[in-house]
């Protein structure tokens, strides 16, 4: 990877990242069953995309309630994905193929099996301040309604305190009761997650991605939050998010794990432009990056978290992904996303993923992402344009999110059939389906029962078919990631957006030194002119880089353009 860097820029500037979902990205034995031979088994074709590193979800030892978020044994391989000696033999066939490793981290919380939980149930034991124990209310009665110490939701619906009989105090859980909340101001809790740490960078991996890490430190004493009317719980997680001890911790754990020169990108809820540019700070000794999800919230109404849903008017998300770019342009770093393992597809989300449009819309909406300033990533299945499940049925859904979400929503009253609504807009299963493969029987995911039902339109959309069409989504994505590769302008230019207002052209030009391009899109299905007197001379102008056969001056619907302006 050196040998794209330029300058003083760490060798990550120039990085594409591809996530894996282990469950859905291939099984190997016909469990149904993702799992860590069945990476190995497509490591050519992460090479042939050519992005360098590989960030992969969980895979740690699990009971699996969260598939692999809720954590039993930190330095175990779950036998469902295979043993640490696959591992092993994962790092080296992407480091022989020039690409690393990043492991998912996730310690704000454990499992409820995992060990350290188990003991610290017990009042008594040296663990029970590991994780964060709270007696009733003042003057309630431990265990009935209402007794919980604060008024909080939980991420995934629902109160985030749970009644432990056997001491007659709570538990805190931000997510599901199965997994507890770690308690990050014990110094023992945090040195057993750095030696832990330590333990896989001597193994060979290249970093961490951060699970939820800005909800390590609380802001304490506990205490309730607003309730919005109609509400049984406060939303109001400023109170539990960025905490006075962030940058504390996260300094501590860089400097004690030995982090420089690693990849770091850190999951951030709710995190602002302002946190965001101290935590990335290239002389701050904390991440690399973070995930902000401003713009991963813009179809919904604030309050209950995602679990409702609004149309996208396309100026909130060029405000958003703008006033990104801006605050992070000269301090700080941007991660580039649109899809991950809890989003639905967004070809179906921001797009348009009927049969006429979905290739187009794919390859735009990856476009406008790619020429930002910033490490783009790669959810598996987005570089074939993969569409969301389309579940009609409760039945057909996995986790626990969905399932939670479903019966919270029937409770408060909706039908079945709006709950189901809501699911097939939001649910993260609608990203979890197996990886598409080929044309055949699952997909060629596997050769059981998958764990989750495969699209049936893997006869059209797989990995195979967009190999041999030049003109697919996945070769458009490859000459994306090759385009930052060779690219200084893409990697390190200023960004500046155009057109504003305009609610179907996403237009930005990137400016290094006397290198100029300009990005044009149309994120709509109408055919658009471009507005000649509000955008850069396009005189001398070549294309670097098109989803249709350039006919200015008007785009397509769906299509985009790049273009290196003459100096
Ligand atoms: O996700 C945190 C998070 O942002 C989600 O809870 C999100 O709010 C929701 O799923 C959107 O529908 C991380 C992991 O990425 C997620 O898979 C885990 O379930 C969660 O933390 C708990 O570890
Ligand atoms: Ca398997």
């Amino acid at each position: 990877m050196e040998h794209f860097s330029t300058g003083a820029a760490p060798w990550w500037h120039s990085a594409v990242v591809y996530q894996i979902y282990p469950r859905s990205f291939a099984d190997s034995n016909g469990d149904g069953i993702g799992d860590l031979r069945g990476i190995i088994a497509h490591l050519d074709y992460l090479r042939e995309l050519g992005v360098d590193v590989v960030w992969l979800s969980p895979v740690y030892r699990s009971p699996m309630v969260d598939n692999g978020y809720d954590i039993a044994d930190y330095q175990d391989v779950d036998p469902v994905f295979g043993t640490l000696a696959d591992l092993d033999e994962l790092i080296a066939g992407l480091h022989a193929r020039g690409m690393k490793l990043v492991m998912d981290l996730v310690v704000n919380h454990t499992s409820d099996q995992h060990p350290w939980f188990q003991e610290s149930r017990d009042p008594s034991s040296p663990k029970r301040d590991w994780y964060v124990w709270r007696p009733a209310r003042p003057g309630m009665e431990p265990g009935t309604p209402g007794a919980e110490p604060t008024n909080w939701a939980c991420f995934f619906g629902g109160g985030c305190w749970q009644y432990d009989e056997a001491s007659r105090e709570y538990y805190l859980h931000l997510f599901a009761s199965s997994q507890p909340d770690l308690n990050w101001e014990n110094p023992e809790v945090r040195a057993a997650v750095y030696e832990m740490m330590r333990w896989w960078v001597d193994r060979g991996v290249d970093g961490f991605r951060m699970d939820v890490i800005n909800l390590i430190s609380k802001t304490h004493p506990l205490t309730d939050g607003y309730v919005a009317p109609g509400d049984e719980y406060s939303y109001e997680i400023g109170k539990v998010v960025d905490g006075p001890r962030m940058r504390e911790f996260l300094q501590e754990m860089h400097r004690e794990v030995g982090l420089s020169g690693l990849f770091t990108v850190g999951e951030m809820l709710m995190v602002s432009v302002e946190n965001a540019r101290d935590y990335t700070d290239a002389g701050a000794g904390m991440l690399n990056m973070v995930f902000a999800f401003d713009h991963m919230m813009l179809d919904q109404e604030p309050g209950q978290l995602m679990w409702n849903y609004k149309p996208l008017h396309l100026p909130d998300l060029k405000r958003t992904l703008a006033q990104w770019q801006y605050g992070l342009a000269d301090r700080g770093w941007n991660s580039l996303f649109l899809e991950n393992h809890d989003y639905p597809r967004s070809v179906s989300r921001f797009g348009d993923d009927s049969p006429e449009h979905r290739v187009a819309s794919a390859k735009t909406l990856a476009t406008v992402l790619h020429l930002l300033k910033g490490t783009p990533y790669v959810y598996q299945g987005q570089e074939l344009g993969m569409t969301n499940a389309g579940f009609t049925s409760i039945e057909q859904y996995d986790d626990i999110e969905s399932q939670q979400m479903y019966r919270h929503a029937i409770e408060a009253g909706a039908t079945q059939q709006q709950a189901l609504a809501l699911l097939a807009v939001r649910s993260r299963d609608n990203a979890r389906t197996p990886m598409q493969w080929n044309a055949g029987e699952h997909a060629g995911f596997t050769t059981g029962t998958p764990w989750l039902r495969v699209n049936p339109n893997h006869v059209d959309i797989n990995a195979e078919a967009a190999i041999a069409d030049p003109g697919s989504v996945y070769h458009h994505y490859r000459r994306l990631i090759a385009l930052r590769h060779e690219s200084e302008a893409v990697r390190e230019g200023r960004f500046d957006l155009l057109l504003p207002d305009d609610d179907r052209l996403f237009a930005y030009t990137r400016t290094l030194g006397q290198q100029r391009l300009l990005v044009v899109a149309n994120l709509s299905g109408d055919p658009t002119k471009l507005p000649a007197e509000e955008l850069p001379d396009l005189a001398g102008a070549t294309v670097v880089l098109a989803t249709h056969e350039p006919t200015a001056p008007v785009l397509q619907p769906w299509e985009s353009r790049v273009y290196a302006l003459a100096p």
